[in-house]
């Protein structure tokens, strides 16, 4: 696919945006692989105000994908068209984990109302994958009414993926009653919705509880509420409490600050990735080789000299 160009990318939007499953899997394809013209693509896509992303995280197996495979569930048998984006942060010839995803969420593969797609991170900074904002856009334009996105709450991912949904949900399980105390402040600063999955264990309500006393306005030091919600995700139980805590969050209005916030994280990210494009550390590796061959290497006057 790559050196081939995008000779119709206005065909290719009219097609995405009449949900043309292959044509977003194409477009998707496109993106991914930085096909030239792709960024013509990205700046034609229309304003869209009507899909709303829904951002999943938390340490991995926590049953993130099994929550969404639920999720899906409910939210489709609401009549909804539902995208899903599964970010994989194991390298490309892992394919473990992509085919376990494909597997819990089979069912779906061929429902006409679903798209899920697992995209591996191929070793970006933090979790996410380096082009989850802009892959998520372009999946904006095919109307879906909810996309989903699943990452790993790993390093910066959460902070990112926090400026790429709506609303975010940061699922934990119950662990030994310390971990609460000691959940990284990424997750704590993130999360417009926890999920306590897992909650068949016996320590669940213990956890929830603690984690409901940290999250406690007086402790916190601010008025954000954020909801805690139980569920057991391989037994589909808690799913609906879920998705009506959700669309309530939805529906409220989001005030401009944190707007903001969130919409300076998407640039912030942006920015970043165009400015580090040309930065291959393979390259740089090879440049630190010559100069130390040459004796004289001063790490400053290397990095002014690039
Ligand atoms: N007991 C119990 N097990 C669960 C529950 N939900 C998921 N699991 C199991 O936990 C394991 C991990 O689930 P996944 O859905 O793959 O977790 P994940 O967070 O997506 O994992 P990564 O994407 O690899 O980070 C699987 O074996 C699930 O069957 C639950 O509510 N209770
Ligand atoms: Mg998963």
């Amino acid at each position: 696919m790559q050196g081939m160009a995008i000779t119709n990318w206005s065909q290719l939007l009219v097609d995405i945006q009449q949900h043309s499953v292959k044509q977003i899997a194409r477009g998707i394809s496109l993106v991914e692989n930085e096909v030239p013209g792709y960024e013509q693509l990205l700046a034609s896509l229309p304003v869209n105000h009507h899909t709303k992303i829904i951002g999943i995280t938390g340490p991995p197996g926590a049953g993130k994908s099994t929550l969404v495979d639920a999720l899906i569930g409910v939210i489709a048998g609401a009549g909804n068209k539902v995208g899903v984006l599964c970010v994989d942060p194991s390298s490309p010839f892992n394919l473990g984990a992509i085919l376990g995803d494909r597997i819990r969420m089979s069912a779906w593969y061929n429902d006409p109302q679903v798209f899920i797609r697992s995209l591996a991170t191929r070793g970006s900074l933090g979790g996410l994958h380096p082009k989850i904002i802009e892959i998520t856009e372009l999946m904006k334009a095919a109307t879906f009414d909810y996309i989903i996105v699943e990452t790993v709450g790993v390093g910066q991912s959460e902070i990112e993926i926090a400026g790429l949904a709506d609303v975010t949900v940061v699922v934990l399980v119950p662990e030994a009653g310390d971990e609460v105390q000691t959940m990284k402040a990424g997750l704590m600063e993130i999360a417009d919705i926890f999920v306590v999955n897992k909650a068949d264990r016996p320590d669940a309500d213990q956890f929830v509880k603690n984690l409901r006393l940290m999250l406690a306005p007086a402790f916190r030091g601010h008025t954000r509420d954020v909801p805690v919600v139980k569920t057991v995700a391989s037994q589909k139980r808690g799913i609906g409490e879920l998705f009506e805590s959700i669309s309530h969050l939805l529906l409220q209005h989001h005030d401009d600050v944190r707007k903001a916030w969130l919409l300076t994280e998407r640039a912030y990210h942006l920015i970043q990735q165009k400015r580090m494009k040309d930065i291959r550390k393979d390259l740089l590796q090879q440049a630190i080789l010559q100069h130390l061959k040459h004796n004289g290497f001063n790490l400053y006057r290397f990095v002014e000299g690039l």
